[in-house]
């Protein structure tokens, strides 16, 4: 069993593991590596689901796929969630161990074809850091104060169908995503910002304790055997975070 711990909660020797587990995987240029991982989502398999019934099951896939990469590099790694809602990231906003550019968790390249790269300097320029021999991702966070409260993750858990629930639960997701400014509030490069991955833990968190207090609600009838595109996996069978071999560190800090 993989525990999924807070970043703010991890001992300096786990974090290091952590960073230096994403730092080598973007260094991976074949279909274990980050770049493979990150171009599922976006630019260029396009293949991630937003605004529509499968958002929770296809990015809880996406994180148990992308996870034992990290492990063939790294040994026991499992990702760490980023707390927005904590009363520290209301004061400070991102944990260090995401800043510190020694860590290798504050960017990471972009390697883009020399069409993709003109696309984005006409289009997006903004989103991604051009100024160097190779595209990195960038951030222009907003005020550490706007990020949302613990009270809002708290209430979307009483949502009573699963419907409610995810819209509602997507939406603060994409107040993360646009707070970021920069690469993360983009699409197709989002995944290449590593904080995505925490950021992503923190989503699949809440649903996962969503599950536990509605223990008879399902997924709509319509994606109720939905194939997971990408993934050797459906619906049903990312339902059950136990049978996927994880779990979600409790402790003082929720
Ligand atoms: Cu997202």
């Amino acid at each position: 069993m993989h525990i999924r711990q807070n970043i703010d909660t991890m001992s300096d020797a786990s974090i290091a593991k952590y960073q230096s587990a994403i730092t080598r995987a973007v260094t991976i240029n074949d279909n274990r590596g980050y770049r493979h991982f990150a171009g599922m989502h976006g630019w260029s398999q396009n293949l991630c689901k937003h605004h529509v019934m499968l958002f929770l099951p296809w990015h809880r896939a996406y994180l148990y796929m992308f996870e034992p990469s990290l492990r063939d590099i790294a040994g026991d790694v499992a990702l760490p969630w980023w707390d927005w809602s904590s009363a520290d990231s209301h004061e400070h906003g991102l944990p260090e161990a995401f800043t510190s550019s020694q860590g290798g968790l504050a960017s990471a390249p972009v390697p883009l074809d020399p069409q993709t790269l003109q696309a984005v300097q006409q289009q997006v320029p903004w989103a991604l850091d051009l100024g160097g021999a190779v595209p990195r991702t960038i951030r222009d966070p907003d005020p550490a104060g706007s990020l949302p409260m613990a009270a809002a993750v708290e209430d979307v858990l009483d949502a009573p169908t699963y419907a409610d629930f995810t819209t509602r639960l997507e939406d603060i997701h994409d107040g993360i995503h646009g707070w970021f400014k920069g690469t993360m509030s983009i699409v197709p490069f989002a995944a290449f910002d590593p904080i995505f991955w925490a950021h992503h833990t923190m989503i699949d968190r809440p649903w996962y304790k969503w599950q536990m207090r509605h223990p008879g609600v399902g997924v709509p009838a319509e994606i109720a055997n939905s194939a997971l595109e990408g993934f050797p996996l459906t619906v049903p069978q990312v339902l059950d975070i136990a049978t996927l071999g994880y779990d979600y560190a409790t402790g003082v800090v929720s």
